[in-house]
C-alpha cells in the first residue's frame, strides 16, 4: 500500500473517533450499550494502532480478533489495577470489551506480547491529555 493511501486511512480513522466522541458528548450518560472506541486485532498490527484518552476518564474499548493466531493487548510500562482483562489473550474471532482509564498522562504505548508479534509491529499507544 502507498503510503499516501496509509495517511489518508489513519486520517478518516481519527475523524470518525472525534465524531463518536462528540455524540456521546451530546447524549446524557444513560446505559452506553456501546463504547467510543474500538480495536481490531489482526495478524501482526492493531487497527486503528492509536487511541486517545484523557486523565481519570475510563474509555471502553471493544477487542475483536480478526486474525487467524492469538492475539492480546498489553501495556508493558504500566501498573494499572483497572486494566481487568488488557492482559489475557484472544482467540481467533473472539470480542472483548475492556474499559481503560490512566491516571497519568503522555504516551502510554502497548503492544501484542506473543513472541514475535510487536517485533513484526504489532504495537500502538494511547495520547493521554489531562
Ligand atoms: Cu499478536
Amino acid at each position: 500500500m502507498k503510503p499516501v493511501a496509509r495517511w489518508a486511512i489513519v486520517a478518516l480513522v481519527g475523524v470518525v473517533l472525534v465524531v463518536a466522541i462528540a455524540s456521546l458528548a451530546g447524549q446524557s450518560l444513560t446505559g452506553a450499550s456501546s463504547g467510543p472506541a474500538a480495536i481490531v486485532l489482526e495478524d501482526l498490527r492493531f487497527t486503528p494502532n492509536r487511541l486517545d484518552a484523557k486523565v481519570g476518564v475510563p474509555l471502553s474499548v471493544r477487542l475483536t480478533n480478526q486474525g487467524t493466531q492469538q492475539h492480546d493487548l498489553n501495556f508493558p510500562s504500566l501498573h494499572m489495577p483497572s486494566l481487568q482483562g488488557v492482559e489475557s489473550v484472544l482467540a481467533p474471532g473472539e470480542t472483548r470489551m475492556v474499559t481503560l482509564e490512566f491516571d497519568q498522562p503522555g504516551t502510554h504505548t502497548f503492544i501484542c506480547t506473543l513472541p514475535g508479534h510487536a517485533a513484526a509491529g504489532m504495537t500502538g499507544a494511547v495520547y493521554v491529555s489531562q
